[in-house]
């Protein structure tokens, strides 16, 4: 008997689809009352994501509502430094904390060779699911590019500018450069332990990408990406990987070369056209504004008609340009499903 295709895996392998797969970066999270409840239910942000029962609960909530054709992992970027020995604390509507590493004796405390207690409890999250999923669903795997968990580490949290990341790597780039390797490092072992466990397709959130300038972003976004995507068609030769370089529009067809991702994922600010040329190249993927599935109505029906119609014939995953945001109404989702699915108009 043959299973039904995974049509998000063939779409990444170059396969145009009639009806593009869908999958919502942040798909899981504050906008569904479940989860709102199964959060309660584990105590902290942390505790959810350490507790394989609970964070697999949550992956699956989405994808129970909407049918959408992958579920991705629910885990933060922010747990490989935690997991490497840098302590992180979520404060209720004050986002991470973390203490900040800013010098090569900082940088010695962390530990790569202790992750494992708490990756382990992430890939068991990614073996329950893996289980519990349809087959046809694809399970996305993922972790933060080494620049943007960079930027956190060391500002100690969120930051709007990345300042501190940016002035260590101008002032001592053989010191940052130390860090980003040891994260490069350890998020290729991440990523494969989730592999292991089960994972389909692999995501690298690179949410802080858009603010170096080209040289920088060489450096520190294109290069790790283009190390950490080799070594793990290395190691995975069938396993494909997306990249999402957030506000990098203007350098995503140059860094989609030289990584060799078989996707890229693209921010709101990346006109339609720029994003049917890329897709002559690459699988792409995005770009919904994340408001228009605030606002609904007419204007999200006319948006997702648009991004239907710009990459008809190309290998293109539907998404959005960034993650839902928890004002989002659920119904706007799946109005959003329903106007994508259908077959004609
Ligand atoms: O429940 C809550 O109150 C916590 C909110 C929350 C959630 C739902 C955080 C804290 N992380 C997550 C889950 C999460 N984070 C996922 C799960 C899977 C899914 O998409 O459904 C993923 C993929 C992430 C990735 C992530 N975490 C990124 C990259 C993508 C992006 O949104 O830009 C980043 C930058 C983070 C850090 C982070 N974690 C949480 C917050 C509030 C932040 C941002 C902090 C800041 O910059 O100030």
């Amino acid at each position: 008997m043959t299973r039904p295709t995974r049509k998000l895996l063939e779409t990444l392998k170059g396969h145009a689809q009639p009806i593009p797969p869908v999958w919502l970066m942040r798909q899981a999270g504050r906008y569904l009352p479940e989860y709102r409840a199964t959060r309660t239910k584990a105590g902290g942000f942390l505790d959810l994501c350490y507790t394989p029962e609970l964070a697999a609960e949550v992956t699956l909530q989405p994808i129970r509502r909407y049918g959408f054709d992958a579920a991705i992992l629910f885990a933060d970027i922010l747990l490989v430094p935690d997991a490497l020995g840098q302590p992180l604390s979520f404060q209720e509507g004050e986002g991470p904390k973390l203490a900040p590493i800013r010098s090569e004796a900082e940088l010695a405390t962390l530990k790569p060779e202790a992750t494992r207690p708490k990756f382990g409890r992430v890939f068991e999250t990614v073996a329950r699911l893996r289980q519990d999923l349809p087959h046809e669903t694809t399970l996305i795997g993922f972790c933060g590019a080494p620049w943007t968990v960079a930027t956190y580490m060391v500002a100690g949290g969120g930051s709007s500018d990345q300042a501190d990341a940016r002035a260590w790597a101008y002032r001592d780039p053989a010191g940052f450069g130390r860090l980003i390797d040891l994260l490069t490092d350890v998020s290729v072992e991440y990523l494969s332990g989730q592999v292991a466990a089960g994972a389909d397709a692999l995501q690298i959130f690179d949410t802080w990408a858009g603010s170096l300038p080209d040289n920088e972003f060489a450096r520190w976004v294109t290069e790790p990406t283009t190390r950490m995507v080799a070594a793990l068609k290395s190691r995975h030769p069938e396993i494909p990987t997306i990249a999402f370089p957030r506000g990098a529009a203007s350098q995503a067809k140059a860094f989609a070369a030289a990584t060799k991702v078989d996707g890229l994922s693209c921010d709101t600010s990346m006109p339609l056209p720029a994003m049917a040329d890329l897709g002559d190249t690459v699988c792409v993927q995005g770009n919904l504004d994340p408001l228009l599935l605030v606002a609904g109505g007419p204007a999200l029906d006319a948006r997702v008609d648009a991004l239907k119609a710009a990459m008809a014939g190309k290998p293109y995953i539907f998404n959005l340009g960034h993650g839902i945001v928890p004002q989002t109404p659920p119904e706007n989702v799946a109005r959003l499903i329903a106007r994508l699915r259908q077959t004609s108009g």
